[in-house]
């Protein structure tokens, strides 16, 4: 299998985030992808390619064009102030407060387009989008030319990234961008299998009201765990996508049996509605040592996962989420990958 992979993530650094009242260096950082790229060459799971560079086109597909336009704003009017460090919102349009006004100051822009302080930017953050997002299109070509199978290395992340909102370490929603770039080739339905320990709230809401992409989602139960406020077990989809969205939330402590049973439904789903494609939003903060993450999944268990897709026997994508044990990041993640192709 063929891995896309930008040294441009690498200025996606130094970031800082929120954990339980104390401000920490940001989980989601560099060396993530680093290990990762580094055991796709030691397990020669394939050759590594540099992404073709896109326009935001695809992007402004399924993200609002002023959110997308504002990314690349963020930083120099940061800097703009004399400011440096993490660029992190403080104040939203919650309840009660006024959501449909754009104010004109960078504070407030970055309230408007997020949902959680969890987003950062610092100078290197837009590149970095910007890579990630070069890197799920060209792997979705290779898939739609022919490949059995293409692994985005993306980073930041995006399954947490809405149409007009960013947070949870994600910007631009790289499998969403994936799902739709299929679908504008000539697909006729694309499923989003998304097996991050968070529930995937962007992807969710971008194709909530839709039936051409079916969005299957594992994670950790929202009544607990971030992302909070999405992600329950009713959530089936409105409108033309009623039963097309089908959320699997889990109980923190949740070991391979129980996992596998819920990727045994999803992927039962998944047949019956029967995809040209299928999108990995692949996350594998899952891990027993995951040091934000509740569940228990081991080492050996990833390859399981990967065979198990196997089985669906269609054009798969796999797209790089979450996965903060860096020590074991590139175990787990190529793990799935090469499970995959045994
Ligand atoms: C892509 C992805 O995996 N994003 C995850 C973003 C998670 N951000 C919030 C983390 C909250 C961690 N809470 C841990 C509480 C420990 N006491
Ligand atoms: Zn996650």
């Amino acid at each position: 299998m063929k891995t896309i992979y930008s040294p441009l993530h690498a200025g996606h650094a130094g970031t800082m985030e929120l954990m339980s009242g104390v401000i920490v260096p940001g989980f989601e950082k560099p060396s993530r992808a680093e290990i990762i790229k580094a055991r796709v060459e030691s397990e020669k799971l394939g050759p590594i390619l540099a992404p073709e560079a896109h326009d935001l086109t695809a992007a402004k597909r399924i993200h609002k064009a002023d959110y997308i336009d504002f990314l690349p704003t963020v930083y120099p009017a940061w800097e703009a102030l004399g400011r440096s460090g993490s660029a992190i919102p403080y104040t939203w349009p919650t309840r009660g407060l006024r959501g449909d006004v754009v104010p004109d100051t960078i504070d407030a822009k970055l309230g408007y387009y997020s949902f959680d302080a969890g987003a950062p930017f610092v100078k290197g953050t837009w590149e970095a989008i910007r890579s990630s997002y070069d890197v799920v299109l060209t792997g979705a070509k290779l898939v739609k030319n022919g490949e059995p199978a293409a692994f985005a290395l993306c980073r930041p992340p995006g399954h947490h990234a809405g149409a007009g909102f960013m947070g949870g370490y994600c910007y631009i929603n790289n499998a969403a961008v994936a799902a739709q770039w299929f679908l504008d080739q000539g697909a006729k339905r694309v499923a989003i299998l998304d097996i991050d320990y968070h529930h995937g709230n962007g992807t969710q809401e971008i194709f909530y009201s839709r039936a051409d992409v079916q969005v299957l989602n594992l994670h950790g139960d929202p009544m607990v765990e971030y992302p909070y406020f999405l992600g329950h077990a009713d959530e089936h989809g409105s409108g033309a996508g009623e039963g097309f969205n089908v959320n699997y939330p889990l109980p923190f402590g949740t070991t391979w049996e129980s996992w596998n049973a819920a990727l045994e439904d999803a992927c039962a789903k998944l047949t019956a509605y029967g995809p040209d494609v299928v999108v990995v939003s692949l996350g594998v903060d899952t891990f027993e040592k995951d040091p934000i993450s509740q569940f228990k999944l081991k080492s050996s268990d990833y390859p399981m996962i990967g065979a198990r897709i196997a089985k669906l026997n269609l054009p798969t994508l796999f797209v790089m989420e979450g996965g903060y044990a860096v020590d074991e990041i590139g175990v787990n993640a190529v793990g799935v990958l090469t499970g995959f192709e045994d």
